[in-house]
């Protein structure tokens, strides 16, 4: 009361967090980024909110969201690494074949641990505590994809996102999750 606000308080949305503004971060330490997608089966089975809890409560913090349709394209596209596996065909199928939820989490290292969260490929090889350990069965039809690199996680950043649905936003606990 009585103290002067500064221009920037006098018309930012609120007093407390700073407006969400997009902008290119180099990708690395704290801002290192992965692409998360939870899978058709992911969706139909109700994990929708499970899993995102998971990520917010380990600290990981969220950057873009989606629920959408892919097309076959742009999924072919995705796993071009495996166009030659017997399983291509099918995979691209099951993945086209209702919503997905497609993220971009940030934090330390989010690449290596969001993969260790996720489990195994094979959920009969995931340890229980996993998503994959305790949601699937089989193969293919594993509820979620991490990508599995940092590089990895650049393409398929770019491939299904565009650069001003990443949103840089000052998230208040921060302070408490990074020394
Ligand atoms: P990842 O998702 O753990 O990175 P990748 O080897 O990149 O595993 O395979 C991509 C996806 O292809 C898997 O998540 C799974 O849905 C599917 N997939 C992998 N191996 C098989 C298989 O042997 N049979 C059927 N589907 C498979
Ligand atoms: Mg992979």
């Amino acid at each position: 009361m009585g103290s002067k606000r500064t221009g920037a308080d006098q018309h930012g949305p609120n007093l407390w967090t700073k407006q969400a503004r997009i902008e290119e971060d180099g990708w690395t330490g704290p801002n290192e980024r992965t692409f998360i997608a939870i899978k058709p089966d992911g969706v139909q089975r109700k994990l929708v909110g499970e899993i995102i809890g998971r990520f917010e409560r380990k600290g990981f913090r969220l950057v873009a969201l989606k629920f959408l349709q892919a097309s076959e394209e742009q999924l072919m596209e995705h796993y071009i690494d495996l166009r030659n596996k017997p399983f291509y065909g099918g995979l691209i199928k099951y993945m086209s074949s209702g919503p997905i939820v497609a993220m971009v989490w940030q934090g330390l290292d989010v690449v290596k641990t969001a993969r260790k969260m996720l489990g195994e490929t094979n959920p009969a090889d995931s340890m229980p505590g996993t998503i994959r350990g305790d949601y699937c069965v089989e193969v293919s039809r594993n509820v979620i994809h991490g990508s599995d690199s940092v590089e990895s996680a650049q393409k398929e950043i770019a491939l299904w996102f565009r650069q001003h649905e990443l949103l840089c936003w000052e998230d208040n606990s921060d302070r408490w999750i990074y020394e």
